[in-house]
């Protein structure tokens, strides 16, 4: 009887409470393609019958092919099949312009270029028929995705005429694996590259790695870290680059390694690594022609140069064009390029860090080879939470400029806190540089070729790890999403992203899809407010990065040191950066020199960025700067409230597992977002000696107390 009772009450269970049953993991990413309700069903079931390509044994089309049947069966519930012949009862064609079914049909496939793709509906012998179609297999894999999309996310798909085209060559992910598998500032796990396995097993994840990438169009992967070890050019490790080389070929995406500056010492032999001694560049010469002997189609180097400690030209009294070109000039050959990283500092130099970059790379402009992009971070310091647009952008003309942005959270609170960078990235992109003249947007300079043909690209520090959610968390995936996003359409809209993804990603009803949209648009400015407000930067503690710091004084370089850049003392504020200051301002156009110059015009949340202020200043909002740093402090606070509000309220439309672990990150982002604004609020107190406006409680520790905490195991630091 009591077996009896349990059976039934086991049948109740499964029943009563389903999103138990199958728990979602984040595993399936945005690619997740559920079952269709039944009137979608019958929509798309209409239109798309079964799918016929002429072009069958092509790894892409057949990788194209996969992902159609799989996500369609899949959102249907039945298998779709590839027919024998196109005019079978309509249904979908697959193909390159040259297939004898798309040829005929004279669409405008030369706009295209090379990646991008055509959907259409047309009719055929009386028969509806949808095309994918590309100049490419890779156009076609990326046209499937698309289309794989509109059906997700419940948009029409019986009359298409859609063109779309990446604006950006070198759509790439930058890992900062180690071979060890430690991702230096990675979140999620171990580096996905089972490097000791490899290149025997090639795991199935790196399938699905590849897939995610394809589907926004990312089309490289530089697999290890900037801070590079020379190791990886060996040849042992040549073969399990090659292995994962084969298994991201079919999905249009190209290998890179980091070339560490030293290795013709370090695993050469030699006694220099001076760029131009010629044994040196024949060392490289000879070390490239391996390489595309073992990975015919190698994407080229990603190079972090006199940089951190790292070796690079400067050792020997050469430039970084002196560096970059050595190893442009051998990857020349073989259609390879040079990611060369403008993120330098150098310990011996006093200069504000903000106008380092600037001051190495500027006087280099037009000595690069046509192969090297100057990959440059988004900001002139380091991925803060809010920075003004690099000053480099819009000012080296004749040099491909690649973005580099990082997805990977080192600065926003890690894995746990959610934060879209979706926002970030747009605010940057959309800046104007007024180079060459108004209206020169960030975006505008990264996409347009220097010169005809010239590369473009941009780049994004990956958060990619063997998490089961892959990311860390299910709402850091949303910032590889838009990555790829931003990567193809610099243009884009953060919100118009965020609402793709939330429909892919959770579940396409508004009533989910708005409330989830509304959190990631405020979650950035929310991180903003409680770390770093008005302007505030790099006040995270030492080496892991991992919370506040903003007392920490004693490392060895200045510009280690958070009070390098807050310089808070009895009178204010803020890094002066105009003239009276380091006048970092003078390497922007005289337009934004002359607007963030203005302590009244600077927008507000960048006023300490540029400025030295009185705590007395009087804000926007009436309030002096001491109570409104206050006042900022506790909005992100409360904003963070406000988002576990949201989530409580989407329990029952979202699946157990995955809604669980939100809200449990979500209640640590809220404890963490406290943390910072004590900490920062106490050691701001010491020093300003202001009482805290009405309504704003005191925090409930001395200064010593958030000073003392320690989280030397914090994961990540490098
Ligand atoms: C910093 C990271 C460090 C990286 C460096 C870089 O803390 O781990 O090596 O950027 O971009 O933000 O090279």
């Amino acid at each position: 009887m009591r077996r009896i009772l349990l059976a039934i009450l086991s049948v109740f269970w499964i029943f009563a409470v389903p999103n138990q049953a199958c728990a979602e993991t984040g595993y399936d990413l945005w690619l997740r393609y559920q079952p269709l309700d039944s009137g979608a069903k019958e929509r798309v079931g209409q239109v798309v019958g079964g799918y016929f390509t002429a072009q069958t044994h092509r790894p892409t089309m057949e990788a194209a092919a996969r992902e159609l049947r799989t996500g369609l069966s899949a959102m249907l519930g039945y298998q779709i099949v590839q027919r024998h012949t196109v005019q079978a009862d309509g249904g979908i064609v697959l193909g390159t312009g040259e297939s004898p079914h798309i040829a005929p049909l004279g669409l405008p496939l030369a706009s295209l270029g090379r990646e991008g793709y055509l959907l259409r509906s047309v009719v055929i012998e009386g028969k509806q028929v949808t095309i994918i179609a590309g100049n490419t297999d890779v156009g076609v894999l990326y046209g499937v995705f698309a289309f794989l999309k509109r059906i997700q996310l419940g948009q029409p798909i019986d009359k298409l005429d859609i063109i779309d085209k990446p604006k950006l060559q070198l759509r790439v992910l930058n890992h900062w694996d180690n071979l060890d598998r430690h991702v230096e500032r990675g979140y999620s796990g171990w580096s996905i590259w089972d490097w000791q396995k490899l290149p025997g097993y090639k795991d199935p994840r790196y399938t699905d790695y590849a897939r995610a990438n394809a589907s926004i169009g990312i089309n490289g992967v530089v697999l290890t870290n900037v801070n590079a070890n020379a190791e990886v050019l060996k040849p042992e490790w040549l073969q399990k680059v090659k292995a994962l080389a084969e298994v991201f070929r079919p999905y249009g995406i190209k290998v890179y390694l980091t070339a560490r500056f030293s290795a013709p010492i370090e695993i050469g032999g030699m006694k220099t690594a001076d760029p131009l001694d010629p044994g040196v560049a024949a060392w490289w010469k000879a070390k490239i022609d391996e390489i595309y002997g073992v990975i015919p189609d190698f994407g080229g180097f990603l190079v972090k140069a006199n940089s951190e400690g790292q070796p690079g030209p400067n050792d020997y009294h050469r430039s970084h064009a002196d560096g970059a070109n050595m190893f442009a000039d051998a990857l020349k050959a073989h259609g390879g390029v040079v990611m060369w990283r403008a993120f330098v500092y150098a310990a011996e130099n006093p200069e504000d860090r903000h106008k380092q970059a600037y001051t190495d790379f500027k006087p280099l402009d037009g000595k690069f080879r046509d192969n090297v992009l100057v990959q440059v971070k988004n900001g002139a310091i380091d991925f803060q939470p809010r920075e003004p647009f690099h000053p480099l952008f819009g000012a080296m003309p004749r040099t491909p400029l690649m973005m580099e942005f990082q997805i990977t959270k080192e600065y926003l609170g890690f894995a746990t806190h959610l934060a879209y960078l979706g926002p970030m990235w747009e605010e940057v992109l959309e800046a104007d540089t007024f180079r060459p003249a108004k209206g020169s947007t960030v975006a505008k300079v990264i996409e347009t070729p220097v010169a005809p043909g010239a590369v473009t690209g941009m780049a994004g520090v990956a958060n990619v790890g063997n998490d089961l959610n892959w990311s860390g968390s299910q709402f850091d995936q949303a910032n590889w999403y838009a990555f790829g996003r931003f990567a193809w359409d610099p243009d884009a809209s953060a919100h118009a992203i965020a609402r793709d993804w939330a429909g892919l990603t959770w579940g396409n009803d508004p009533a989910l899809v708005d409330p989830i949209v509304a959190m990631m648009m405020g979650s950035r400015e929310a991180v903003v407010d409680y770390m770093t407000p008005l302007g505030l930067t790099h006040l995270m503690a030492t080496g892991h990065h991992y919370g506040p710091g903003p007392w920490v004084a004693d490392l060895a370089r200045p510009e280690w040191n958070p009070v390098y850049y807050h310089k808070a003392d009895a009178n204010g504020i803020g890094f002066d950066r105009t003239k009276t200051g380091s006048d970092a301002l003078s390497q922007y156009a005289p337009e934004v020199a002359r607007l963030w110059g203005d302590p009244k015009k600077v927008p507000e949340n960048l006023l300490l960025w540029f400025h030295h202020v009185p705590w007395d200043r009087k804000m926007q909002s009436g309030r002096t700067l001491w109570d409104e740093l206050v006042v900022r402090y506790d909005a992100g606070v409360e904003a963070v409230a406000a988002m576990q509000a949201r989530w409580d309220g989407l329990k029952d439309k979202v699946d157990a597992r995955r809604w669980s672990e939100v809200r449990d990150f979500l209640a640590i982002q809220h404890e963490e977002a406290k943390w910072w604004r004590d900490a920062s609020i106490a050691y701001f107190q010491s020093i300003s000696k202001r009482p805290l406006p009405v309504g704003h409680a005191a925090p409930p520790h001395d200064l010593e107390h958030y000073k003392a905490i320690n989280n030397r195991y914090a994961p990540g630091n490098g």
